[in-house]
């Protein structure tokens, strides 16, 4: 007669075997249910003692609830062995070098137009100017009115303008300055001669973009007022200027131009850096780019400010920084200045 120990034996030999080869937790459940499982190996041999003679049931009931408990305290230790290798694993994968270096970070630089700025007010302040600034919101007093230019005034037409709220009464209109003038206004309300002063800062128009025009660009206005200050103290000034920030091999000239606040007004205008004033599409054909404008600050404008017109005169200028970008670097089209393409930033 063949015993039923056998088979229990047998049972737990291979049940440990299997066990050894459990690498994770899907084989050791699979285990635990062929061997203790409801329809598992051993639980069948357990029922079958219910057919023996007592004594026997007896002894290998024994013999099979040890192995039974041996089998369960070996499913729980391989079960705790496999969960600490799969959370060393985990940790081991995360683990952090806090000794590596860093990967490099892009090295950022100033804009094209803050370069320029600065050198431009470099330039002015080791001339004896002084730099202060005036808000970009302004008034329709400030930026028209009191510059002469009156709301029914065809100078309007030059600085197509971005209202803020149009009111129709110039002391009440809010705008998005069209030009650092107004400065000039605010700085002789409430300052007395000697004056030399420059003001940087941004100023919008209502316009088509072309190469040399943007909606947005960056002014500096310049402003003298002494005693007996003249025409040659202007052009003397600028062309010092234009030599400190073009050197002395760039053409210059100055030409006749109308602005309501000065009399008499010009232009200054360098030889086109791409054509050197053959005419090209950069210069609109004409040989020269403009830079800026300037005067003579207008008597009437002298006499508002409170200011004695028989002593008192005055220069002011306005130019514009965007332009003076595009001549010292050669860039063919203002517009690549504020198109945020780093590959064009990055060459400056
Ligand atoms: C003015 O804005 C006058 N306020 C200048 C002035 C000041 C004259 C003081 C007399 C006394 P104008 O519109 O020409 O003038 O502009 C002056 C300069 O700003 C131009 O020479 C040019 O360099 C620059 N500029 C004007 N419009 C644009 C634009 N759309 N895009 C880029 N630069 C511009």
């Amino acid at each position: 007669m063949t015993s039923v120990s056998d088979p229990i034996s047998e049972i737990e030999e291979s049940a440990m075997r299997e066990l050894g080869r459990v690498s994770d937790s899907s084989q050791l459940e699979a285990w635990r249910h062929g061997y203790l499982g409801r329809k598992g190996k051993l639980t069948r041999v357990l029922r079958g003692l219910a057919d023996l003679p007592l004594e026997e049931r007896r002894s290998l009931g024994a013999e099979a609830n040890r192995i039974k408990l041996r089998l369960q305290a070996a499913y729980q230790e391989q079960r705790a062995r496999l969960e600490q290798d799969r959370v060393a694993k985990v940790t081991e994968g995360e683990r952090l070098d806090v000794t590596l270096p860093g990967p490099p970070l892009p090295r950022g630089s100033l804009h094209p137009i803050t370069q320029t700025l600065r050198d431009v007010l470099e330039a002015f302040e080791n001339m004896g100017f002084q730099v202060v600034e005036g808000p970009e919101i302004e008034w329709d007093y400030y930026n028209f009115e009191a510059l002469r230019i009156p709301a029914d005034h065809p100078a309007r037409d030059m600085w197509d303008t971005l209202w803020i709220d149009h009111e129709g009464d110039g002391r009440r209109s809010m705008l998005l300055r069209t030009h650092t003038s107004p400065n000039q206004i605010r700085i002789m309300e409430h300052t007395q001669p000697p004056i030399r002063v420059v003001v940087p800062g941004k100023c919008y128009r209502f316009e088509a973009t072309d190469p040399t025009h943007e909606w947005m660009m960056t002014q500096v206005e310049g402003l003298a007022i002494d005693d007996g200050i003249s025409m040659a103290d202007l052009k003397g000034t600028l062309t010092e200027f234009a030599r400190r920030i073009f050197g002395e091999e760039r053409s210059v000239a100055f030409r006749c131009d109308y602005f309501p606040f000065v009399e008499p007004g010009m232009e200054l205008r360098i030889d086109c850096f791409i054509c050197r004033g053959e005419g090209c599409r950069t210069c609109g054909r004409t040989g020269w780019i403009e830079i800026l404008g300037a005067g003579m600050v207008h008597p009437e404008i002298i006499a508002n400010a409170g200011y004695d017109p028989d002593r008192y005169t005055g220069f002011a200028f306005g130019l514009g920084i965007e332009r003076i970008a595009l001549l010292r670097h050669g860039v063919d089209d203002i517009r690549h200045f504020y198109a945020n393409d780093l590959r064009f930033l990055q060459q400056f």
